[in-house]
């Protein structure tokens, strides 16, 4: 606690800090919630940036404070109310910058949103809106003047993925290969049909445009009525295909069962969510989108369950280098129920396709 308040102490915070404890359950950075004693004194949340994954964190944070500006800008044109609650606020230090190195790690403070909640899991109501805030925050950057930069390269890059896997492979770096091998021919044989996105922005057919791409269920804040806030997690925002954020989403969203549920009986896709999302997500970002990424919905569904199990697997056989784990065999659980969920997307893709239509009729 001692060192974490005299980190805080380098940010322009008002009031005085009474509490600092842990917050979330991000695979990545480590966050807490800073109590400060005063009423009129928001609480804030303190996080240390995770700096061998993202390792330009002056890219990072510019990225953020360039979305940031842009919402804050576009809300205010639109007379929105409560703004504080509807876009991240992050502090800046002494130095004016919004992020402070102890010589070690980066750290960044922003304003706690009150009376918020996030959910591992939604309802087909939540996720309704939960589909309207995803395209309205993809239709508010469709215009932002900045240009972003990747903060971690070729993040969705399906190609570059598969790759990490099969140097993984070859290392066999934990001795870890034989025992996954029914998973890596499963993902071999998808391998060409998922890299259909990288093909079509070679050829010029399909855009990239700044997307979230960590549109987890758990990274969106709802009022106390059920209606999204704002979007949170912004370390992942640069220029993707629309398919990062409506693909992520369902993957955590319309999955009946958690991320690294080891039963997969339990693990299926839920239909009734799909619709809900599709629905919304249709609603605010039809206007904006071409036909060739409408049509790729269902191919987007599929594909980030499959790049997650790619993900996931490529860590289990590197010894566990990237994500937290819990228990030895995380990664392997992770894995196993990632492609459960594909397959179980797989067998609704003529549902998802009709759906789609209807909508857009
Ligand atoms: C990571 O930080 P968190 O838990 O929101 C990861 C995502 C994965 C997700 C899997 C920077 O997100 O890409 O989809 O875990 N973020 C990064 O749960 O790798
Ligand atoms: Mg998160």
């Amino acid at each position: 606690m001692k060192d974490l308040l005299s980190i805080v102490s380098h940010f322009e915070l008002k009031g005085t800090v009474e509490e600092i404890k842990p917050l979330g359950a991000g695979l990545i950075n480590d966050t807490y919630k800073v109590k400060t004693q005063e009423q009129d004194a928001p609480d804030y949340v303190l996080q240390r940036i995770n700096h061998s994954i993202f390792q330009n964190v002056e890219m990072l944070q510019r990225n953020i404070g360039a979305v940031t500006d842009h919402i804050r800008k576009k809300l205010e044109a639109a007379g929105e109310q409560d703004i504080e609650r509807k876009v991240l606020h992050f502090l800046p230090t002494a130095e004016g910058k919004t992020f402070w190195f102890d010589g070690e790690s980066y750290w960044r403070v922003m304003v706690f949103i009150p009376n918020a909640k996030t959910y591992e899991t939604v309802n087909p109501e939540y996720s309704y809106y939960a589909g309207k805030a995803f395209g309205r925050f993809q239709a508010m950057l469709a215009d932002i003047p900045d240009h972003l930069g990747e903060t971690i390269p070729d993040f969705h890059n399906m190609e570059f993925r598969l790759k990490q896997l099969r140097d993984a492979v070859a290392e066999n770096r934990a001795g870890r290969v034989d025992q996954v091998r029914p998973y890596l021919d499963e993902i071999e044989k998808r391998a060409d049909e998922m890299c259909k996105a990288e093909r079509l922005y070679r050829e010029g057919k399909l855009p990239k445009r700044v997307c979230h791409c960590d549109t987890k269920v758990n990274n969106m804040m709802f009022d106390e009525d059920g209606t999204v806030l704002c979007v949170i997690d912004l370390d992942t925002v640069m220029p993707s295909f629309i398919f990062s954020d409506y693909g992520d989403f369902l993957r955590t969203g319309a999955n009946t069962a958690a991320e690294d549920e080891k039963d997969l009986d339990k693990v299926n896709f839920n239909p009734e969510i799909f619709k809900a999302f599709t629905r919304g997500y249709l609603e605010s970002a039809r206007e904006f989108l071409q036909p060739i990424e409408i049509e790729n919905l269902p191919y987007a569904v599929a594909l980030f369950p499959y790049m997650q199990c790619v993900r996931f697997l490529a860590d289990y056989i590197n010894g566990d280098t990237y994500y937290k784990i819990m228990y030895p065999e995380h990664n392997l659980v992770r894995t196993k129920a990632q492609f459960k969920l594909l397959q179980s997307v797989e067998e609704h893709r003529p549902m998802m396709e009709e759906f789609i239509a209807a909508c857009m009729e």
